[in-house]
């Protein structure tokens, strides 16, 4: 069912066809029948009231129609769309479509206002840089349930590579994290957009794909979509250092010809809340312990008697993210 306000739609489309002000129950199903023949575009960027949309491969700036108070639309989302009714008018956005799939973070983890990140995206890549992995891989765990709750794929790209590559001991780190995800089966694309390296396998993983990247400020998330997609020319912070800069401040859906691909470039964030999760939901979405073979109901493999789990069964790194993440949940709820 679209979100929309059916009452409020139909008194202004009386407005808009001198209908007579007759309320009648079948106006319903005709207000819902109009919005049906209306064409359906997808949104590529929000900036306050204006909405940027794909209309059947034009991309055209609409607006939320007065009807569509407190509905929110976000980048990815399917919309229908009312054609403008005058040369200097936008077209109008008077339904946002139910969701394939939807990235959602809270502020933190004891908030439960969800944001959207990305709607109906196939995929989500975290982004993290290969000299602060600590941070990065903490960031990625987040985001790897917020995926699977959301119903899309996830994958990681550890992007810097140039800063440590003659460092044999950040290397092995590099190597552990790439171990570490693919064993739950998280590709991982090691890359650096600034000398280019991995770059190429990096485009193959997104290809044919509707991606979006996240990942804390800084991590170089502008500049590897700059990479994939050339002519976009997001802005990218000036130095290499980070600092909570926030070069990009909305997140915009570009098209990478080459690949084609949709790709979405994200604001950096400085936390990634699960604020809408319950505690005892988490194990549902570390696939690892999902997989366990525990067959005691609803365990969380955190000391029931005959609980499966038993210690080297899960990597030890991805044990302590559940525990610090069920505690942090714990917290909140
Ligand atoms: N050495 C090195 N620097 C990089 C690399 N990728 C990006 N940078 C630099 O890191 C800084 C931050 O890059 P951005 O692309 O702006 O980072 P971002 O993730 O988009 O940051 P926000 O928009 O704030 O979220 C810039 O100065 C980039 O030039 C890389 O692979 N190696
Ligand atoms: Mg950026
Ligand atoms: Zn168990």
């Amino acid at each position: 069912m679209p979100r929309i306000d059916i009452e409020a739609l139909e008194d202004e489309w009386e407005e808009d066809h001198h209908l007579l002000a007759r309320r009648s129950r079948d106006l319903s199903v005709k207000a819902r029948q109009r919005i049906e023949q209306l064409d359906t575009a997808r949104v590529l960027g929000l900036d306050r009231g204006r909405v940027t949309v794909d209309l059947n491969g034009e991309v055209v700036e609409a607006a939320l129609a007065g009807t569509m108070r407190g509905a929110k639309a976000a980048v990815g989302d399917w919309v229908r769309v009312r054609p403008a009714k005058r040369d200097d008018d936008r077209p109008r956005i008077v339904a946002v479509l139910d969701r394939d799939s939807v990235l959602t973070r809270t502020a933190d983890d004891v908030d439960d206002e969800e944001r959207v990140v990305v709607a109906n995206a196939d995929q989500i890549v975290v982004v993290l840089a290969a000299d602060y992995l600590d941070g990065g891989t903490r960031f990625l765990d987040r985001v790897l349930v917020a995926a699977s709750v959301g119903g899309l794929d996830a994958a990681a790209c550890v992007n810097k590579l140039d800063l440590v590559a003659d460092d044999d001991a950040a290397m092995a780190e590099v190597r552990a994290v790439v171990d570490r995800y693919e064993a739950i089966d998280v590709p991982v694309r090691v890359t650096s957009a600034l000398t280019g390296e991995g770059l190429d396998e990096l485009g193959l993983l997104v290809a044919g794909t509707w991606t979006a990247f996240a990942g804390h400020s800084g991590v170089g998330k502008s500049l590897l979509f700059n990479r994939l997609v050339p002519d976009a020319d997001h802005r990218v912070a000036a130095t290499g250092r980070y600092g909570g800069r926030h070069t990009t401040v909305a997140a915009w859906a570009w098209h990478a010809e080459a690949l084609d691909a949709w790709l979405v470039d994200t604001p950096g964030v400085r936390s990634f809340g699960l604020g809408g999760l319950a505690p005892d939901q988490l194990v549902e979405h570390f696939p690892e312990l999902r997989d366990l073979g525990c067959h005691l109901d609803d365990c969380t493999h955190t000391g029931e008697p005959g609980c499966r789990l038993t210690p080297g069964m899960v990597d030890p790194t991805r044990w302590e993210a559940y525990l610090r993440l069920r505690a942090s949940l714990q917290e909140g709820g």
